[in-house]
């Protein structure tokens, strides 16, 4: 509750819910209020566009034809590649390799770099913040490879304990694999500091962006890090594409995650020789249209500004919380320091199961997320099973969370 608006905004969500045709329908019979951000965002009309352009006038295998439609197909997939590079910063955008999601592009390390990389007594360091892919790949090589799990708590302000992470580092930490922002708390851990610590004893740092990249302007070079995953779908791209940074000599020296066609560079019975970077990262025929939208949201988060984003989150955060802090019935996990965060919120209400308040939620056209969200260990940690979760985007506004408030009341009397 110590936080406090940096800037001011100047984004307009009533403007920008015209460009995301799903607000124009209703949910029983209400408008939508859609507060389920960090499971997946609303998409904009130029990226439903985009996919329903590809397979009118384009679509096409990519890398497998000369004719006229395979060419444009394969420049326009990797013209994805390029923007989301230049999005992230990344020097070139060979070192971007599209994957379903990213879960998927933390298997692909786990596999690709892991499996070949590590053996009996390394070390990985992760956070009891970790959303389950970033935790359960590991244990899968721990368990095959005799590696050990290191893990950093959380402090009772839902900020990682940085104070002890010199003291789980050392020259045996071959990888920090750390989540940028998370899915539960909102919390945005100071990955750069995280990074450099981890570079004192050689280890590589793989940053998990799924729920910081939508909301926050991320540099990899600035950052430090060697590898960077993250979702389409959560920032206005489609599902089933998502992304891996990887820093050159490490992807050119990694083993592919799945074998076959168009990952290869030349092929006999008796031995098989790898493609370029990324291909050799994206066997067989990947998800085409998905990667050119995620290109296209890209675009559009671009033309918005990352700042004007964060600014206008920032607010409707920092409103939720003082709203909501006015009703003691109302827990909230996080968001007791002024560190950063992204607009996330995790509550549950005194007695009642949030499945409930999320079903009553719904039946007035509110969408939240109810549950575990993937982050078992970290609510264990926070001493609950399940939570209520509302998360915001650039297109919401302070009078969908008056709204919500007010029925949040309503299902608190109805209990009572
Ligand atoms: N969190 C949530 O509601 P996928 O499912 O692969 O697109 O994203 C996985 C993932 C990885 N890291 C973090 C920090 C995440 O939050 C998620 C997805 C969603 O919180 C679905 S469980």
């Amino acid at each position: 509750m110590e936080k406090l608006i940096k800037s001011a905004t100047v984004l307009d969500p009533h403007l920008i819910k015209n460009d995301f045709p799903v607000f124009k329908r209703r949910v029983n019979g209400k408008p939508l209020i859609y507060l389920d951000n960090a499971a997946t965002s609303q998409k904009p009309e130029s990226v439903i566009n985009s996919i329903d352009n590809y397979y009118r006038n384009h679509n096409s295998n990519i890398h497998r034809g000369v004719h006229t439609l395979s060419y444009e197909s394969t420049v326009m997939y990797e013209e994805a590649h390029k923007k989301v590079a230049e999005f992230i910063g990344a020097e070139d955008w060979r070192n971007i390799i599209f994957t379903r999601n990213a879960t998927e592009s933390i298997n692909l390390l786990a596999y690709g770099w892991g499996l070949h990389n590590l053996k009996e007594g390394d070390e990985i360091l992760i956070t009891i913040m970790e959303h389950h892919s970033n935790i359960v790949p590991w244990q899968m090589l721990r368990d095959l490879k005799g590696i050990k799990i290191n893990v950093l708590g959380v402090d009772e302000k839902g900020n990682l304990k940085l104070d002890d992470l010199p003291g789980l580092l050392s020259e045996r930490t071959k990888l920090v694999s750390v989540i940028h922002a998370s899915n539960v708390l909102g919390t945005v851990n100071p990955v750069k500091y995280i990074t450099q610590e981890a570079k004192k004893v050689g280890a590589l740092v793989l940053i998990d962006a799924a729920q910081s990249i939508p909301h926050l302007s991320i540099d990899v070079n600035d950052i430090g890090c060697d590898f960077l995953v993250a979702s389409g779908h959560k920032m206005l791209g489609p599902t089933g594409i998502g992304f891996i940074y990887g820093r050159t000599e490490l992807l050119q020296d990694m083993e592919p995650f799945m074998y076959g066609g168009d990952m290869i560079e030349k092929v006999t019975i008796e031995k098989t020789t790898w493609n370029e970077l990324p291909w050799k990262f994206e066997a067989g025929t990947p998800n085409i249209v998905g990667g050119i939208g995620l290109g296209v949201a890209v675009d559009y988060l671009q033309n918005i500004g990352l700042t004007n984003i964060y600014n206008h989150e920032e607010e409707l955060l920092v409103y939720a919380l003082e709203k909501m802090a006015e009703y003691d019935w109302i827990k909230i996990y996080g968001h007791k320091s002024d560190s950063q965060s992204v607009g996330v919120i995790s509550f549950n209400i005194e007695g009642i199961h949030p499945h409930d308040v999320a079903g009553m939620l719904d039946e007035q056209g509110i969408a939240v997320r109810s549950g575990h969200h993937c982050a078992q260990p970290l609510m264990r940690e926070l001493s609950m099973d399940f939570a209520a979760r509302v998360s915001f985007y650039l297109y919401n506004t302070k009078e969908e969370i008056d709204l919500c408030i007010e029925t949040l009341k309503k299902i608190k009397k109805l209990f009572e």
